[in-house]
């Protein structure tokens, strides 16, 4: 069975971006691979984070895992930080990874871009979801469109372990859904839907409640011609709620431009932000119900157990091949 590995980080409550770009296809996934989920809670520290929040964030990323159909019997959910082999390896990999292949990174240069204080873990968090990966020897990876060029990344430099030293890594592969791989901002159509935007209105949250959601998508930002029609270039606002409505109800985006012709931007609108909450309704009254439940906590605790012993494994052979530590005599 070939193996599956994703990481969202608990650094806001997920987006509708998040859910169509990566979780729901774990769902998917998860009846024929064997699977890894993980809470990436270092990288979340990559920038400031509040103790009480980023604590509050994990766990309600934990139960939102599981809410969209995460399936503990079938798929290993766990926690970064609580398999320490993460930073570990990650370590290993910033020793044979260079500045000038970091610098490219893209999500660094956006994250850094006109901040005063960048951390030295932003710009090295690439290598450290490297590790994440090639701990499970992960055949494929889940994500959104975003994620691409760190996947890239982590198959040059499991690569390179392999040739300098042993081979022991797999060389994975990235897995990006056809639609939906980028959701765009509300506001800024331009710019991808992102749970740590500043303006609220960009995003819509998994857990918003119906008025929010329908408040949002009245108050998206399209343009004056008043025609439902996919159009990247010249209608982004558009084009990215026909990504939504179709990502949440399976119609093709043809179909939806047939069906809103000669209508307006108002009842379409109405009908996308009917398309979310009916999604999201769902998943918001189980997640609910998970939040607080022990259940919970020994899902994480079996996770944890599962992941280390994999990771663990993987460590002992890289530690190995790279002449760390000692052999007994
Ligand atoms: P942040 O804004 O806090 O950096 P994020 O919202 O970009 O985070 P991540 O935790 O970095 O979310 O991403 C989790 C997964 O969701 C990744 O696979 C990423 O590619 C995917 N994803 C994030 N935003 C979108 C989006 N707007 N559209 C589609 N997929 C997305
Ligand atoms: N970098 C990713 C989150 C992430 C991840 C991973 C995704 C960390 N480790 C391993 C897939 C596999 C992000 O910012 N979305």
């Amino acid at each position: 069975m070939k193996v599956i590995f994703s990481g969202i980080q608990p650094s806001g409550t997920l987006t509708l971006g998040n859910y169509v770009g990566a979780l729901r296809q774990f769902v998917q996934l998860q009846d024929d691979h064997e699977c890894y989920f993980c809470i990436v809670d270092e990288h979340a520290i990559t920038v400031p984070q509040d103790r009480l929040k980023l604590r509050n964030n994990i766990r309600s990323l934990a139960a939102l895992y599981l809410a969209v159909g995460i399936d503990p019997e079938k798929s290993t959910l766990f926690i970064q930080s609580e398999v320490p082999a993460h930073a570990e390896l990650g370590w290993m990999m910033q020793s044979i990874s260079y500045m000038g292949e970091l610098e490219r990174m893209t999500q660094f240069k956006d994250k850094a871009e006109g901040k005063a204080a960048v951390s030295s873990a932003l710009f090295t968090y690439p290598t450290l979801m490297a590790a994440d990966i090639l701990l499970y020897n992960t055949d494929i990876v889940p994500v959104g469109d975003d994620q691409k060029q760190h996947l890239e990344l982590t198959r040059d430099l499991a690569q390179r372990f392999n040739n300098r030293f042993n081979d022991i890594f797999t060389i994975p592969e990235a897995h990006i859904p056809k639609v939906g791989a980028r959701i765009m901002s509300l506001q800024e159509p331009t710019k991808k839907m992102s749970k740590s935007d500043e303006n609220v209105r960009g995003f819509i949250s998994m857990l918003d409640d119906p008025k929010t959601i329908e408040k949002k998508i009245k108050s998206a930002v399209t343009d004056s011609e008043g025609v439902v029609k996919y159009d990247k270039e010249n209608k982004p606002g558009i084009a990215n709620l026909l990504t939504i409505y179709s990502s949440c109800t399976g119609e093709s985006i043809d179909t939806l431009e047939e069906k809103y012709a000669g209508k307006g931007y108002g009842d379409f609108k109405q009908d996308v932000a009917h398309a979310v909450i009916n999604l999201l309704e769902p998943i918001q009254n189980k997640y609910y119900e998970l939040l607080e439940s022990p259940e919970l906590d020994n899902i994480l605790d079996n996770g944890m157990e599962k992941a280390s012993l994999k990771a663990n494994r993987t460590m002992q052979k890289a530690k190995k091949a790279m002449g760390l530590g000692r052999v007994r005599k």
